[in-house]
């Protein structure tokens, strides 16, 4: 087989990039290890930035997104009882907008198959051969048979896990990471949310996070030690924790019910460089990681789709490799304010199980100034609705 890009991994970002490309005239085949069904069946990000939002209507599968989405304007932090938004229209006239990474998904395999766009399921043994030549190729097997593709470009957008990274040699990769001694247990269930906007909430017990997809449908989260699996905690223990640590009036507030999902996350921070090897981009997950505290997992992944497309777009039509020899530098500059981001909030917010007097005092006393100083919301309002590309 033979295509212009090769992408590995059928996530969100796979599935972006194909589709921008597609409308270009640009020829893509997404190899996906999994069914269809298990990567709609993963329940992750909800919020989503402007910029993520705009490339969903370039690739013109914005249409349910527009009509079924929530704007929210601002956020709430609290801690203990006490709480203050922030209100992100205000200091930055922009907002961000709440539409599940499922959803996503799903409206990206729905226009996916409408155009006849090539996606391959349950692909096992992948291999991306010849990156750094002029003639890549992929090779894969599907039902025990092997595959070879010649490409191009290869998009290696196959997530954390993911083979892409792992074909950069080790002596040109460069690798940061910091993990987090704690997870995060979520909890999706058939619910009206809590409060309008998403709380944020420091506790003497831990954070917790309440979010939500629709008016039935809420998310909430709470940290969790690392050795506990989800069967540790029945509905009944993750609501009675949940309301011990979010203030007194939304836990009076809280509606409960059955968890129609329940699942550990652990919490960590990770970039690699270059993002670029030869023909080879890696993309979203597989280049970085942050954890979910500033919601910004998904929307790091579109910034990376962004600067892609337009390279390979430059390429293809005017044969001009500025914008692919640039992709790496330009998606890590953004990429590292997002990941400083993230872990701000991360240390603003949870308890470490080291922390000592002192350090518990310079937590409160940040948060303090967060709740009382203007220039310090407006730096989280314009971190949280994300930075220019
Ligand atoms: P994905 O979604 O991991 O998709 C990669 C795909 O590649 C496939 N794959 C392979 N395919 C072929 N061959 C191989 N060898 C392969 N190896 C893997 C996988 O099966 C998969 O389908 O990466 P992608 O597309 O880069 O998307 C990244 C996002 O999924 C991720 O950053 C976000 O979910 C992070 N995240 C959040 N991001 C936000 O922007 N806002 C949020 O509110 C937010 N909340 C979250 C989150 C992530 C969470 N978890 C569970 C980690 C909340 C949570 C709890
Ligand atoms: C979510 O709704 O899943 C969500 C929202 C905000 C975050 C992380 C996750 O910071």
């Amino acid at each position: 087989m033979k295509t212009q890009v090769a992408i590995i991994g059928g996530g969100p970002s796979g599935l972006l990039l194909s589709q921008l490309l597609h409308r270009k005239g640009i020829d893509t085949v997404v190899l996906e290890r999994k069914t269809r069904d298990y990567v709609l069946g993963r329940i992750r990000a909800g919020i989503l930035e402007v910029g993520f939002v705009n490339l969903m209507r370039e690739a013109g599968v914005a249409e349910r997104m527009d009509r079924e989405c929530f704007i929210h304007d601002g956020t709430v932090i609290s801690y203990g009882d006490e709480q203050f938004g922030i209100n992100f229209k205000e200091h930055t006239g922009t907002s961000v907008v709440v539409y599940g990474q499922t959803e996503v998904t799903r409206d990206l395999y729905d226009a996916r198959e409408k155009m006849g766009g090539q996606i391959v399921f349950n692909v096992d043994q992948v291999e991306i051969h010849g990156a750094d030549s002029d003639k890549p190729y992929v090779t894969y097997q599907v039902d025990g048979t092997a595959q070879r593709i010649d490409c191009d470009y290869v998009a290696g957008c196959d997530g954390f896990h993911g083979v892409s990274r792992q074909t950069i040699p080790l002596d040109v990769r460069r690798e940061y990471e910091k993990l987090y001694p704690f997870g995060w247990l979520g909890v999706l269930s058939e619910t009206p949310p809590v409060h309008h906007e998403l709380i944020y909430a420091s506790s003497e017990r831990g954070f917790a996070l309440c979010s939500m997809r629709n008016d039935h449908l809420s998310r909430y989260y709470i940290q969790c030690s690392l050795s506990d699996a989800p069967g540790d905690w029945s509905d009944q223990m993750f609501w009675d924790e949940l309301r011990r640590r979010i203030p007194a009036e939304a836990a009076e507030a809280l509606v409960t019910g059955p968890s129609i999902e329940k699942s550990i996350a652990p919490l960590r921070s990770f970039v690699t460089e270059p993002m670029r090897w030869g023909r080879l981009f890696l993309c979203g997950d597989a280049a970085h990681i942050v954890p979910p505290t500033g919601a910004k997992g998904l929307n790091t992944a579109a910034s990376d789709i962004h600067y892609l497309y337009h390279g390979l777009v430059q390429v293809f039509e005017t044969g001009d490799t500025e914008g692919i020899d640039r992709y790496s530098e330009k998606a890590l500059a953004r990429i590292w304010k997002a990941e400083r981001f993230s872990w701000w909030m991360t240390n603003l917010l949870h308890r470490f199980p080291d922390q000592s007097p002192f350090d518990l005092k310079m937590q409160r006393a940040e948060i303090e100034f967060l709740r009382s100083n203007r220039a310090a919301q407006s730096a989280m309002a314009q971190n949280y609705v994300g930075l220019p590309y």
